[in-house]
């Protein structure tokens, strides 16, 4: 039986990549490593416990060790997703990008040129090519990252591309746009705009809110990423965006409208530095491999904000306790729920302010 191995499965592109896999290749069995950061979540995964087609490993790319016991098993796909992922994080703490996004990936490269595999797929970022002021980039567009994680994963795009001219690891990059969907961690704008709507708390809005980003929706990444391991080219580089560019404000505007509340809960905070302007690509690469996004932003975000709306319990552990230290020092009290209790819990007590406007419950499924 053919052998995946798939860092960050436990992340958001990565669990959807797992079900995606192991739906439509069943000939075809799956190893996760995963360090389980704060962003990694063993509940992405819960539905594949038991299948005997999958296996989970805890542990980090980048300790050779554990990276070289998995080579040695033998592998026909490597999937390299595991990466830390949010900008502001980078700017305020780039330490862990360049031990993870490039460390990381030298790490599995090196397993790679010692332990022969099919291919090697390394998961890369738009945010490579810096701030598009016209047009898109192409695969061959010169790379100028903005922030500390872009730098790191242009790093690792370098170095993916030295071990295939030098050490012939069949490797190939994907550079996809900002995916969106189920289980994305609720640091990034579209989560965090949702459960913060979801609570009646204000959405925080970098700059004036023209920055343009393009939306895919992460089944049509995973659907690509498939397509690309098959029948990509060797040491190639595929762009792969969904079409979609809009406004951050228009996004904040759809997801209020969606959940029937006013555009006053937009709240313009302090720009991120170094803020790139504009993402756009130019896929005509991956289109001629046959790949196309299905997925129109429209549908997508409404059936994402439907799934968040669903699934409180996954991402209200994800905003309080622990993990809300980050929220608290990103963007202060005011735009996080009160220490008391969430909306729904409070009926027994919360000392939640009344006057939030609460959200009415439009969407359908
Ligand atoms: P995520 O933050 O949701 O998940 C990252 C996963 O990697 C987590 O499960 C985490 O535990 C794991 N991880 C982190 N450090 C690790 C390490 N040292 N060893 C092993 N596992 C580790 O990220 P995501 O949004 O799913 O992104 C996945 C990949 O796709 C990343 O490489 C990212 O750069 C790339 N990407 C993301 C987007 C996007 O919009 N989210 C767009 C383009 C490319
Ligand atoms: O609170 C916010 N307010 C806001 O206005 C946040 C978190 C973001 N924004 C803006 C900044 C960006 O213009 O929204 C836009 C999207 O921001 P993020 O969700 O942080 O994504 P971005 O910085 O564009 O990077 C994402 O896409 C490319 C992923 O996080 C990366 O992993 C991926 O490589």
């Amino acid at each position: 039986m053919a052998r995946a191995l798939i860092t960050g499965g436990a992340g958001f592109i990565g669990s959807s990549f797992v079900r995606h896999l192991l739906r439509r290749r069943t000939g075809l069995s799956v190893v996760v490593l995963d360090k389980l950061t704060y962003a990694g979540n063993p509940d992405n995964l819960r539905e594949f416990e038991g299948d005997p087609r999958y296996r989970f490993v805890r542990g980090d790319i980048a300790d050779a060790a554990t990276v070289d016991a998995l080579f040695s098993e033998g592998l026909d796909l490597v999937f390299n997703f595991a990466a830390e992922s949010h900008v502001d994080r980078s700017i305020h703490a780039p330490d862990a990008f360049l031990r993870t996004d490039v460390y990381g990936a030298y790490t599995l490269l090196e397993a790679a040129r010692r332990r022969p595999v099919g291919r090697f797929i390394q998961i890369s970022t738009d945010e490579v090519y810096g701030s598009v002021a016209s047009g898109a980039c192409s695969e061959d567009s010169p790379l100028r990252p903005s922030s500390p994680y872009a730098a790191s994963k242009a790093a690792a795009d370098g170095l993916v591309h030295a071990y295939w001219v030098t050490y012939g690891v069949p490797a190939i990059v994907t550079r996809a746009t900002n995916n969106y969907g189920p289980r994305q961690y609720p640091e990034k704008i579209i989560p965090l705009f949702v459960t913060n709507a979801l609570d009646g708390l204000p959405l925080p809005l970098y700059g004036d809110g023209q920055n343009v980003r393009d939306w895919l929706h992460v089944e049509d990444h995973c659907a690509a990423l498939l397509c690309v391991a098959e029948g990509g080219e060797v040491g190639g580089i595929y762009n792969l965006g969904g079409g979609n560019e809009r406004a951050n404000v228009d996004v904040a505007r759809r997801i209020l409208a969606a959940l029937g509340l006013p555009r006053s809960l937009i709240r313009p905070v302090a720009d991120r530095p170094g803020h790139d302007r504009r993402y756009a690509l130019d896929c005509a690469r991956a289109r001629d491999l046959g790949w196309r996004p299905r997925v129109s932003f429209e549908a997508g975000l409404e059936a994402t904000i439907a799934w968040y709306r669903d699934n409180r319990a996954w991402w209200e552990p994800l905003k309080s306790g622990a993990a809300a230290a980050y929220f608290r020092r990103q963007y202060g009290a005011s735009f996080m729920a009160g220490p008391s209790a969430p909306p729904h819990r409070a009926a027994s007590g919360s000392r939640r302010p009344r006057r939030r406007p609460s959200p009415r419950r439009p969407l359908a499924g």
